[in-house]
């Protein structure tokens, strides 16, 4: 700390003091300045997204994704277009058999695709899973129970991990997000496709795209997504939307409504680089008519879909999991295992309660206090009282003893006085060679 010292020195009109405490400032040249430094109350928690980012660095990021939809709707490519990585293969082998057709898919089945991305030193830990034979079966009716068996698995999963002794090792294994891809018919959702989201929108941050959007024309695909949209509306269909907070910024309130307003996406999905009317190479797809530019915000919503689910969001649907639809199924569960919350435990937080429970504690404690306070006198009282009657024998004693001891001494004299009494009737004729008993005062009272 610098002291303010050059505030100090004009108006001090005796500076012997300061001069023993910070030395002769005299000895400070003139031409040396004094810096002022003020402290500003800085005390330190503006950097912590510093250490979040640095945490965040050590521990990298990760995002579990569902992509969902019929076989052949782009749902690998646009998978490894957005990670920009050969993340899945074009051919499913559960579900490409190519031997023995297509009539050999019996079951929907879920398969994992574990990846590590990397960006400016940024890891990100990928897994996306994929569900072969969705919407293939000869009865599509329950196409929908595996995806939900396995979103209920992994909460389950993290149910049963939250309750072990040691929980420091979680996985997070939740389903962050699902992509379900609508055929680009230009007509309208199926009924397989509403009866999908309808089981699965309140367990997972759900997503609708619109696959190959380049087969449809701009009008078409504005048409497309309207009705898919009041399907998704009249049906009750929640589908994943950030929360707006009261201190959101206008540049964050833009970016929610720009990527809001594209919902469903509708995309293209390409991972070729082509030449673009300009003669640039970009990720596209090439048509005779021209090229569709896969980055291109003015051809298709796949920059509004990554900002999404990468640059602007992947937190929040992480939160969203975690804290409202893993929380929702976890009350269920427990509720229906006839688990209850024990609320002499649980208490809810009831300030007057808790200020009348505190008063009745506070007045328990001095009514204490006062009785401890009360014995200590008692006894206190009790042991004077002891001691004093113990005080009173002894005078008494000592009294009794002095009364013997005078009383012995009165016999003895009078003892004396009876035997000299008696020398002196008889005659006091002593022998002449005896002489004459000499006169002194030698009495008792000596
Ligand atoms: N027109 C068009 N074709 C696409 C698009 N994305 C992928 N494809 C093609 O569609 C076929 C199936 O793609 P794939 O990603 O394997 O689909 P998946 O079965 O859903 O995984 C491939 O020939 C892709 O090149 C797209 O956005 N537009
Ligand atoms: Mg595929």
């Amino acid at each position: 700390m610098t002291a303010d010292v050059d505030s100090i020195m004009p108006e001090v009109p005796d500076t012997s003091e300061y001069e023993k405490t910070i030395g002769n400032i005299k000895d400070i040249p003139q031409e040396v300045k004094v810096i002022k430094k003020k402290l500003n109350g800085y005390v330190g928690f503006a950097n912590f997204p510093k250490q979040w980012h640095r945490k965040s660095i050590r521990r990298g990021f990760n995002l579990n994704l569902l992509v969902v939809g019929e076989s052949g709707l782009g749902k690998s490519t646009l998978i490894n277009t957005l990670f920009n990585k050969e993340i899945l293969t074009h051919r499913e082998p559960e579900a490409v058999d190519e031997d023995a057709g297509a009539d050999s898919v019996d079951a929907v089945k879920v398969q994992s695709f574990k990846d590590v991305v990397e960006e400016d030193g940024v890891k990100l830990n990928l897994e996306i899973l994929t569900t072969p034979g969705f919407g293939e079966l000869t009865n599509n009716t329950d196409s929908w129970k595996p995806v939900v068996d396995e979103i209920n698995s992994r909460f389950d999963g993290f149910l049963e991990s939250e309750s072990r002794v040691n929980r420091s090792t979680i996985e997070e294994k939740r389903i962050h997000a699902l992509l379900y891809f609508i055929e680009p018919s230009g007509h309208s959702l199926r009924a397989l496709d509403i009866e999908f989201m309808k089981q699965v929108h309140e367990k997972v941050n759900l997503i609708p795209i619109v696959a190959k959007s380049d087969t449809l024309s701009e009008e078409e695909t504005a048409g497309f997504k309207k009705r898919i949209l009041a399907d998704i509306d009249h049906q009750g269909i929640r589908v994943f939307k950030p929360i707006q907070y009261d201190n959101d910024d206008e540049e964050t309130l833009t970016i929610s409504k720009q990527i809001m307003d594209k919902v469903p996406f509708a995309v293209v999905g390409s991972t070729r680089e082509v030449q673009n009317a300009q003669g640039k190479l970009v990720r596209g797809r090439s048509y005779p008519w021209g090229t569709i530019e896969v980055d291109n915000e003015d051809h298709n919503d796949f920059t509004k879909l990554k900002q999404l689910l990468i640059r602007n969001y992947l937190e929040e649907l992480k939160e969203h999991t975690a804290n409202y639809l893993y929380e929702k199924y976890r009350t269920e569960k427990l509720v229906k295992m006839g688990i209850e919350q024990d609320d002499t435990v649980f208490r809810e937080f009831d300030p007057v309660a808790r200020q009348e429970e505190e008063r009745t504690l506070h007045e328990a404690k001095l009514a204490k206090m006062e009785a401890e306070m009360k014995a200590v006198f008692q006894s206190k009282v009790t042991e004077k009282e002891k001691k004093l009657q113990r005080s009173e024998a002894d005078l008494f004693a000592r009294h009794k003893e002095m009364k013997d001891k005078l009383a012995k001494q009165i016999k003895l004299l009078e003892d004396k006085k009876a035997q000299l009494e008696k020398q002196k009737t008889l005659p006091q004729d002593p022998p002449a060679s005896q002489p004459a008993p000499q006169k002194t005062r030698k009495g008792f009272l000596r």
